[in-house]
């Protein structure tokens, strides 16, 4: 029996998850998608895989997309209405996965 994991992932983590599961056999298809709540792009990946390489496939994509603090530019105006726009660092958490794991009930190439 078979699998088929959708997983939504970061795009900057997407090339190198979709070649993690390449090199271990696993069929991928990469979609460019939008998160609703953000509206921002986000990369939706559809597997389908043999139950019991199930677990090999979510552990590769937990070690690729593992959630991690980034230090990045924020621009937001400094020194209230019409303040200087003065870059300065944050600390954002990117990265993680949102995978959903569904029942195949049928597998067909016609
Ligand atoms: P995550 O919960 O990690 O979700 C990342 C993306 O996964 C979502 O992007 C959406 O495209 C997809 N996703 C998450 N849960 C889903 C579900 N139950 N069904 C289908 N797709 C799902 P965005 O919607 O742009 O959300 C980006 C991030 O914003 C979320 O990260 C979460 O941390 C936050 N977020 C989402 N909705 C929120 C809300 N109503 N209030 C506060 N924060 C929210």
């Amino acid at each position: 029996m078979m699998k088929l994991i959708i997983a939504i992932v970061q795009d900057e983590d997407a090339g190198r998850l979709v070649s993690a599961l390449m090199d271990k056999g696993f069929g991928v298809t990469k979609l460019a998608t939008t998160g609703g709540f953000l509206r921002a792009g986000n990369t939706t990946l559809i597997s389908g895989v043999q139950d019991e390489k199930l677990e090999e496939a979510l552990s590769v994509i937990e070690k690729i997309c593992k959630s991690r603090e980034q230090i990045t530019a924020s621009t937001t105006p400094m020194g209230g209405a019409g303040g200087v726009y003065v870059p300065y660092p944050i600390r954002v958490t990117v990265g993680g996965a949102t995978v959903f794991v569904l029942e195949v009930s049928q597998f067909l190439k016609v």
